[in-house]
């Protein structure tokens, strides 16, 4: 099943790739369902935003599935996100994740192509370790991994409530942070000059609204907070985007995966360049 009113297009503006993956997932795997719980949720709301007032029959984007990453190390994990999205040439990867190692992937592709790329990182967690269980690579880690590519000043961290005392010292270099997604309108205009990835972690959602996560954690940002700053990134040149750590067994009700979606196609029709020619 593929994602909501996606068909096949020559060249689409973004193409959607699932990538199964929960091997580093240490309190509660799961995400690796994610993918399909989300493409299935998907065919449960609208093509329509009436918000954006678009529809994503106005858009060219594709699914391409899942990525096969089976029996992958999360070093193996991360070289193959990074591979296939360098294969994508010039199309806009919305990633669909699995856990929030999938990340460092698209970053290692998009940071080639785009010397100056800036991160977003919409997360409950600083996500900042350096080893995580003796593993350099993990969902713990992977943005620490990240800023052995980009540099602290290109990084923005946004809804993060948790993570040690080390690591919050570390993301005070960063160019801004805020553990709620009021980003003020100087930064959003250094981030509308350069490249941006977006990786969006589902546990910065508050847990009443996005219960199903591996790691849920309380005073988290609010459904609306969240799709709010998705439906202004077309102020934004997005390079990339990922959203992770949906964990469909802990989503008993299945609005997890509706809010996912909800974001996703939020995403599609936000995104600059997505319009059919
Ligand atoms: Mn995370």
């Amino acid at each position: 099943m593929a994602f909501l009113g996606s068909r096949p297009a020559a060249r689409p503006a973004v193409t959607i790739l699932g990538v199964p993956f929960d091997a580093t997932s240490t309190f509660r795997a799961g995400s690796r369902q994610a993918p399909a719980a989300i493409r299935w949720a998907s065919q449960s709301i609208e093509t329509y935003s009436p918000v954006l007032r678009r529809d994503l029959d106005d858009v060219t984007y594709a699914d391409l599935g899942d990525l096969d990453v089976a029996g992958c190390t999360p070093e193996q994990l991360v070289d193959a996100v990074r591979d296939r999205i360098r294969a994508l040439d010039a199309t806009l990867p919305l990633l669909l994740g699995g856990e929030h190692t999938i990340t460092l992937g698209a970053v290692l592709a998009l940071q080639q192509r785009h010397p100056d790329l800036a991160v977003v990182q919409v997360d409950a967690h600083t996500d900042l370790r350096d080893t995580y269980e003796d593993r350099r690579v993990s969902h713990a880690t992977v943005m620490r991994r990240v800023l052995d590519v980009v540099a602290p000043t290109q990084m923005i961290q946004a809804g993060v409530r948790a993570g040690t005392r080390e690591e919050f010292a570390i993301a005070q270099q960063f160019r801004y942070r805020t553990p709620r997604l009021d980003i003020p309108g100087s930064i959003w205009s250094w981030l509308e000059q350069r490249p941006v990835y977006v990786t969006i972690d589902m546990d910065a959602i508050d847990p009443a609204d996005a219960p199903g996560t591996g790691n849920p954690e309380p005073e988290g940002l609010r459904a609306q907070d969240l799709l709010g700053f998705v439906r202004r990134l077309g102020l934004l040149q997005v390079a990339g985007l990922d959203l992770v750590e949906v964990s469909p067994p802990y989503d008993p009700s299945g609005r997890t995966a509706v809010l996912a979606a909800t974001i996703v196609r939020e995403a599609i029709l936000a995104i600059k360049g997505a319009d059919k020619p």
